[in-house]
């Protein structure tokens, strides 16, 4: 696994509960919808322009500045001030997931050389669980991440819990200490919390390929959603439920749905260009 914890945030209790109750009550930004299943949304507090409605990741030159939602995170900004090196952050943005996933992909497909992604999260559980290609772990609250975004991930909370992470986005190009506002703020020595899965018998992946005798326009997505999921409790990698997709759509004989897969799975992992958006 690529993604790895680079070190760790101390909240102060108090004053993270407060600011989780803001971040609840910001709206948030329906872009990216196309990656996910469930509930899954995304807030801008700070990007290349300060505008609330710019929210289309991009590369750019120059500090990132916040956006009228970002300025009033007042906790959150003490916090990315304190903590990381300012001149190097381009994006800082809220993912918040409930009774949802984010679809395995890749990030940066549709950009030049995407940036240094870094997610903290603020508000989280057991039931909250992130993936990349054979794992499947759990980020505690305050661990600051690097997450390989070139790498196929996955993230979801399937269960009822809010989960909030912090996510920033670097330049690209400069070594993990220099994201650190003090250099010595580079830990890499925490253990991942990773979670075991048990393996994935014949009967059961049976069981998900005679889904092409049920498959249909209407609950193509739903069959989705569970093909996403298994991989959060099954010793399988993240990516599998593209093969059994496109299998499935395959032996239904139906060509719209092989299409669909097939579209599918090269937007999220092969090929994607700037601002597309995949029907779904
Ligand atoms: C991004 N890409 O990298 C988006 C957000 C999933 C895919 C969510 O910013
Ligand atoms: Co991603």
């Amino acid at each position: 696994m690529n993604s790895m914890i680079l070190g760790k945030i101390n909240f102060v209790e108090e004053s993270l509960e407060k600011e989780v109750k803001e971040i609840l009550k910001l709206k948030f930004s329906q872009n990216y919808s196309d990656f996910s299943i469930g509930e899954w949304k995304t807030c801008i507090l700070w990007n290349g322009t300060g505008f609330q409605e710019d929210s289309t990741l991009k590369e750019y030159k120059g500090k990132a500045r916040p956006t009228e939602l970002g300025k009033q995170l007042k906790y959150i900004n003490y916090i990315i001030h304190n903590t990381f090196n300012h001149d190097c952050i381009r994006w800082v943005r809220i993912f918040l997931v409930r009774k949802g996933l984010i679809i395995p992909h890749k990030d940066y497909l549709e950009l030049k050389e995407g940036f240094i992604r870094v997610h903290i999260p603020l508000q989280t559980d057991l039931t909250c669980l992130h993936s990349e290609g054979d794992q499947v772990y759990h980020m505690r609250k305050g661990e600051i991440w690097f997450l390989d975004g070139n790498q196929p991930h996955s993230a979801c909370s399937l269960a009822d819990t809010t989960r909030i992470s912090l996510c920033i986005d670097f330049k690209c190009g400069i070594p993990f200490e220099e994201i650190f506002k003090d250099p010595k703020e580079f830990n890499p020595s925490i253990d991942p919390y990773i979670i075991e899965r048990p393996y994935i018998h014949k009967e059961y992946e049976t069981a998900l390929q005679s889904l092409s005798h049920i498959i249909r326009e209407d609950n193509f997505d739903e069959i989705l959603s569970i093909l996403a999921k298994v991989h959060f409790f099954k010793q399988v990698n993240a990516l599998s439920m593209y093969n059994w997709l496109i299998d499935i759509t395959q032996k239904s004989g139906n060509n719209y749905l092989i299409e669909k897969a097939l579209k599918m799975k090269s937007f999220f992992i092969g090929e994607r260009k700037f601002e597309e958006v995949l029907a779904r």
